[in-house]
């Protein structure tokens, strides 16, 4: 045994566990004692790999009831996000996979109905597990096949999901139905940072007005009463409910059923109020379950996100272990870029979607409070509230991830783009994102914006690039305008003093070669350059441009090293249909494929690719510098003669 195993605390219950059949065997007792071993598995796994930790820290009695008086994969448990689902895996027969979690062909770090029967539903996006649920519900009485079967359909979402549009449109669709389902609004008082908005104080009003120690103590009361068997107990629980319910909430005139506020860390409420609702039940039902996240680790506990998301950890002293940076991040780049600017400029604004560390702008909520807004995970609605302040004469900058800007795409084809406002997009995780997969990838956007009549689009190439869009985009008041950069740290390049606005639709030459042109758009610039190194050892020198605008696209540069070159690659962090489409679009267009141009787009593959380290992941795409070295050779015909050598 390694010493590892040895110094392992002991999980008899938990060993016992393979899948949630297992648990029914198990005492009210029992359970509450399996739910201590399984935030202690929780703990000792994300600490070996690295994760999402507090979500899943404050949802571990709530995932041990829910699997005790529930009967997955049958029944189907819908995670909203699905950070949280760590104590749902570990109970759902990958215990011995955790340790792969978030590694390339590991497990992924949300539910994925590739992985598991009991992952019904995949997510990572929030605010889809009540349409989904609503969805099951549906197909199970109108008679769906579902290789599972079917039964009931429980959303557990959280109360910083539950501020998104999409929730309250399933919540509106499924309390006219009335169909039997379950939500359970897990309250925890945050987001990933501290929630915002009404909502988040419609809900701190709903247990305020009923004092929580009150209901506690009425339960516990209530429980203690219970005498076997269950029905007799059912009935008091029922009864206990009545005490509970808080007539009149917002949930009730949306036509569900509302029980709470119950406490998501005492078993023994947990258990009793679960199953009675699990019984009585007949259309739609909210539970709304207060819990900690952090939930049991003090270090969770403590930090101000409530342990969120971590690298690994040591369990005693909760220290992370994350490698030195010799860069800064693009993210803090762009974040100390727009508050220069801001300094200057009191009409800039800044707007993000619950992730004011994520995308950078804490800085702004810190230096001008007044000038930057969360507005919750309401990704549609940033950008329309950022369409409104352009018309209204201010200068915003909506900062989003890539992959999340997906949401707000008709906001900014109907409300930004058709008005021709000057909303500033600063898309964060552009292109692959190592650890979070393909839910995460922010593959699309060059794609869906450059199609987008009057858009500019630019890619940063390294961070003083970036200053320099950020400039840009502050300048241009003529019409909507984006930039991308990706996840982690810059190239490490000397930074300029202050952005200078580039020249719309103008490219920049690298290096000046001959035979191959290679014309990259965003960060694979770095790998560009290493390629080139590697063949200039073959007596191979191609010329390198770095595009930076996919809209519009810079004529000019881009005819010109058609015409002085026998081969163009382009290269780009997206997917197909984006900066190489363009330039091929442009190329047939002006003739040029007539005279014999060859021409290679490295773009994203078509298919998702799953986690791994950014790296990997550019790997399985075929984006890295040994791969461009070989489309250089394959288009200039002397692959096989490498291959031979090789
Ligand atoms: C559409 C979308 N926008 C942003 C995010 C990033 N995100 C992941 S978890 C999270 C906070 C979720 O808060 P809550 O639902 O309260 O769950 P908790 O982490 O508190 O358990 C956010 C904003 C996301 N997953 N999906």
């Amino acid at each position: 045994m390694t010493t590892e195993q040895t110094s392992a605390p002991k999980t008899p219950l938990l060993d016992r566990i393979d899948a949630p059949a297992d648990m029914k065997r198990l005492s009210d007792r029992e359970l509450s004692v399996l739910a201590d071993e399984l935030r202690g598995e929780t703990i000792r796994s994300v600490s070996q790999t690295g994760g999402h930790l507090g979500a899943g820290l404050g949802v571990v009695e709530l995932t041990v009831a829910l699997h005790a008086v529930f009967d997955a994969p049958r029944d189907k448990i819908i995670w909203d996000v699905s950070h949280q689902s760590y104590p749902h895996k570990i109970l759902t027969g990958r215990r011995d996979r955790m340790k792969t979690m978030r590694q390339k062909d590991g497990l992924s770090g949300f539910t994925k109905r590739s992985e598991s029967p009991y992952d019904p539903f995949g997510a990572a996006h929030s605010s889809t597990s009540i349409s989904a649920a609503l969805g099951f519900a549906v197909a199970r009485d109108l008679g769906g096949a579902c290789d599972t079967g079917h039964g009931d359909a429980v959303a557990i979402i959280g109360d910083g999901a539950m501020s998104a549009g999409m929730a309250f449109e399933a919540m509106n669709n499924a309390g006219a139905l009335g169909k039997r389902m379950f939500v359970i609004l897990n309250d925890n008082e945050m987001s990933i940072a501290p929630p915002v908005g009404a909502l988040s104080s419609y809900l701190s009003r709903l247990y305020a007005e009923q004092p929580f120690q009150e209901l506690k103590a009425a339960a516990k009361g209530a429980i203690s009463l219970l005498p076997p068997p269950l029905q007799e107990g059912a009935r008091r629980a029922r009864d206990m409910l009545k005490g509970l319910a808080v007539g009149g909430t917002l949930f009730e005139e949306l036509g569900f059923s509302y029980v709470g506020p119950i406490d998501g860390h005492d078993m023994e409420q947990l258990l009793a109020i679960l199953r009675t609702v699990h019984q009585r039940a007949t259309g739609p039902m909210l539970v709304h379950v207060l819990t900690k996240k952090g939930k049991g680790y003090a270090p969770a506990e403590g930090a101000n996100d409530g342990g969120h998301a971590t690298a690994k950890f040591d369990i005693v002293t909760g220290k992370q272990s994350k490698p030195p940076s010799n860069a800064p991040s693009y993210t803090a780049v762009f974040g100390r870029a727009l508050v220069d600017h801001a300094a200057k400029d009191d009409r800039i604004v800044a707007v993000t979607a619950a992730m004011p560390d994520g995308t950078g702008l804490g800085l702004m909520a810190e230096r001008y409070p007044s000038r930057t807004f969360d507005v919750g995970i309401a990704e549609q609605h940033a950008v329309t509230f950022a369409a409104g302040m352009a018309a209204g004469g201010l200068r915003p900058f909506c900062a989003l991830y890539s992959t999340f800007l997906q949401r707000g795409y008709d906001q900014v084809v109907h409300d930004v783009a058709i008005q021709r406002l000057p909303v500033r997009f600063a898309i964060d995780r552009a292109g692959l994102v190592g650890a979070d997969g393909a839910t995460h990838a922010g593959s699309y956007d060059i794609a869906f914006l450059a199609n987008l009549p009057g858009f500019v689009v630019m890619a940063a190439a390294d961070e003083a690039e970036l200053v320099h869009m950020v400039a840009t985009a502050a300048a241009h008041d003529d019409g909507p305008i984006a930039f991308r950069y990706p996840r982690g740290e810059g190239e490490g390049v000397t930074m300029p003093e202050r952005g200078v606005p580039l020249e719309i639709g103008k490219g920049r030459m690298i290096a000046q070669g001959a035979r191959v042109a290679i014309l990259s758009f965003g960060t694979r610039l770095g790998e560009v350059r290493r390629a080139a190194e590697a063949l200039s050892a073959r007596g191979i020198t191609p010329t390198i441009a770095d595009a930076r605008f996919a809209k519009p696209l810079d004529r000019d540069m881009i005819l010109k090293l058609a015409e002085d070159h026998e081969a163009l690659i382009t290269i780009e962090e997206g997917a197909v249909g984006g900066f190489g489409s363009h330039v091929v679009q442009l190329l047939s267009d002006e003739g040029v494929f007539d005279h014999g141009l060859k021409f290679r787009s490295m773009v994203l593959p078509d298919i998702f690719i799953d986690q791994a380290s950014p790296a990997d992941m550019y790997a399985v795409a075929g984006m890295g510098a040994s791969e461009i070295e070989a489309k250089v050779l394959e288009v200039l015909g002397v692959a096989q003669i490498a291959g031979k050598r090789a």
